[in-house]
């Protein structure tokens, strides 16, 4: 899928260098005080890991990617493109299959675009999230179809997309042996699959495979510590 993501940054609207001098105050925002203030009220009450001023700022930078990204959108959020760009600049996703899996679990409502609670949600476990955070988000990216398990299908989809093979009965054949590999590691009650304990157990175990199926969080580098401002974007 083509994320219309330009290699000429004066193209982009949404380019990290422009985000980063992208200051709060810049952000011309639609909204008067008072609906803006129990916006962030609310947010503020179902996100913990933000601060009050942070969460306000997180939603003043929202409605200015939106106004940026496709003013026909109405304010109503980030439609899949528009957040794909945002995954690509801003924390270096590279992964058309993995943002999309992203974008699907940023989007809790399903309408198939991200509004500013479901941004602000999803980017506090995606930057400050603990590790059980994490370990459900990187869970949810990877079973996607909603049965609550990782089948062997899936797991060969989505390491033959990280591993960038093409089809052939060889490559094929390889990927099947890894699919039988990750298995058996992961598969703790041997029933073929990967449920959510099968998932966490082995994660507890070895760390790295948080992200056993590709990258589906920012690198850590651009976590921010809870000290910091979201400015740090
Ligand atoms: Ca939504
Ligand atoms: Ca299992």
């Amino acid at each position: 899928m083509n994320y219309g993501i330009s290699d000429n940054p004066r193209h982009v609207g949404l380019e990290l260098g422009y985000l980063r001098t992208l200051q709060c105050v810049e952000a011309t925002l639609d909204m008067d005080q008072k609906t803006l203030k129990k916006l962030v009220e609310s947010i503020s009450n179902t996100v913990k890991n933000f601060k009050k001023s942070e969460v306000e700022c997180l939603v003043r930078l929202f409605h200015s990617l939106v106004e940026r990204a496709n003013v026909r959108l109405n304010n109503l959020g980030l439609d899949r493109n528009a957040f794909g760009a945002i995954l690509h600049s801003v924390f270096g996703m590279t992964d058309d299959m993995l943002m999309n899996r992203v974008f699907f679990v940023f989007d809790k409502d399903h309408n198939n675009r991200i509004n500013v609670k479901e941004c602000v949600k999803g980017l506090s476990v995606f930057l400050r999230g603990t590790f059980e955070e994490k370990l459900k988000f990187c869970f949810e990216v990877y079973y996607l179809n909603g049965d609550g398990y990782i089948c062997r299908e899936e797991i060969f989809d989505m390491l033959k997309n990280s591993l960038h093979q093409q089809s052939s009965e060889e490559n094929d054949e390889g990927i099947k042996e890894l699919v039988d590999i990750t298995l058996k590691k992961m598969d703790y009650d041997n029933d073929g699959k990967i449920s959510f304990a099968d998932f966490e157990k082995a994660v507890r175990e070895e760390r790295l495979l948080l992200e056993v199926f590709g990258p589906c969080l920012p690198e850590a580098k651009l976590c921010c510590p809870r000290h910091k401002s979201v400015n740090c974007l």
